[in-house]
């Protein structure tokens, strides 16, 4: 049977999952705390499809196709298999490194040389980098997200801090330009907007869990923020339908005008620690 591959990992401060598939991380739960990452009980766990929920690694686009030429929403880098490089105990808990280099498959979809490194430590703070080499002989533009599924006790209860008078592309209103209050982000409809030219911290609160998350990041200047709320759930059938409210979207990257271009050689990391408290 062709299954999904997991990494399971232990440790005194900290457990986490991650599958090799996309690198993907599925699971953080410290100790003393519930799980911090939405895992949807209603995922696809096959090979090649997308997993709904943990942190999904959006490379080389972001969203839909640019070219529109049918290839996959959000890249490939999560549909594929990566190799596992090492899993190993450290001081601030288990790192888990992956990678993913070019192949004739992904050469087929996007025509480049490349190589990604995706390190998670889980301990008393997750902490993730993705690391993008061009390994072509010409620059390399390339859009990447950490999208980052956080569990929360109600999202109707919820705030996020940190995006206060922002830039945004609102994507459910024909991408329009707008910047956001001085007012934490509450949320009472469905929400997808894509901030840009910000290296914030996020702090969501969430009272019903008790509980504040930090996303704190380097190397990334947008914050994508999305939750589906009841509609969008209820047509999307890799996700309970009410699971629109355990779950908010807060994701570390690089979009549209944050792109990057790197030039022959040269290298980028992300790097994205979350804590709960
Ligand atoms: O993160 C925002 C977003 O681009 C939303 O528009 C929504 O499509 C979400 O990603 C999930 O995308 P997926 O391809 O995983 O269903």
């Amino acid at each position: 049977m062709n299954d999904l591959r997991w990494i399971h990992v232990t440790g005194p401060h900290g457990d986490g999952v991650v599958c090799e598939q996309g690198a993907h991380v599925a699971d953080w739960t410290p100790a003393e705390h519930a799980p911090v990452l939405f895992l949807s009980g209603a995922s696809r766990m096959e090979p090649g499809s997308p997993i709904r929920g943990g942190v999904p690694v959006i490379f080389p686009w972001f969203g839909e196709d640019p070219e529109d030429r049918g290839r996959p929403a959000h890249g490939f880098a999560r549909r594929l298999p990566w190799d596992v490089v090492e899993t190993a105990e450290g001081p601030d808990g288990v790192r888990v490194s992956l990678q993913l280099a070019d192949d004739e498959e992904t050469r087929r979809m996007w025509p480049h040389r490349f190589a990604l490194r995706l390190e998670a430590v889980f301990g008393a703070a997750l902490e993730m980098s993705l690391r993008v080499e061009n390994r072509d002989d010409a620059p390399l533009r390339f859009e990447e997200a950490l999208h980052t599924y956080l569990a929360v006790g109600d999202v109707r209860e919820a705030k996020l801090r940190g995006l206060e008078g922002t830039t945004y592309v609102d994507k459910l209103d024909g991408f329009a330009r707008r910047t956001s209050g001085d007012e934490p982000l509450v949320f009472d409809r469905e929400i997808d907007r894509v901030y840009l030219g910000t290296d914030a911290t996020c702090r969501v609160d969430d009272p019903v869990l008790g509980r504040t998350l930090t996303v704190a990041k380097e190397g990334s200047r947008s914050t994508v923020v999305w939750n589906p709320w009841i509609d969008k759930a209820a047509r999307l059938d890799d996700l309970d339908d009410d699971d629109w409210m355990a779950m908010l979207c807060v994701e570390s990257g690089n979009v549209a005008d944050d792109a990057i271009t790197l030039a022959p050689g040269e290298s980028h990391v992300i790097r994205v620690t979350i804590t709960a408290a």
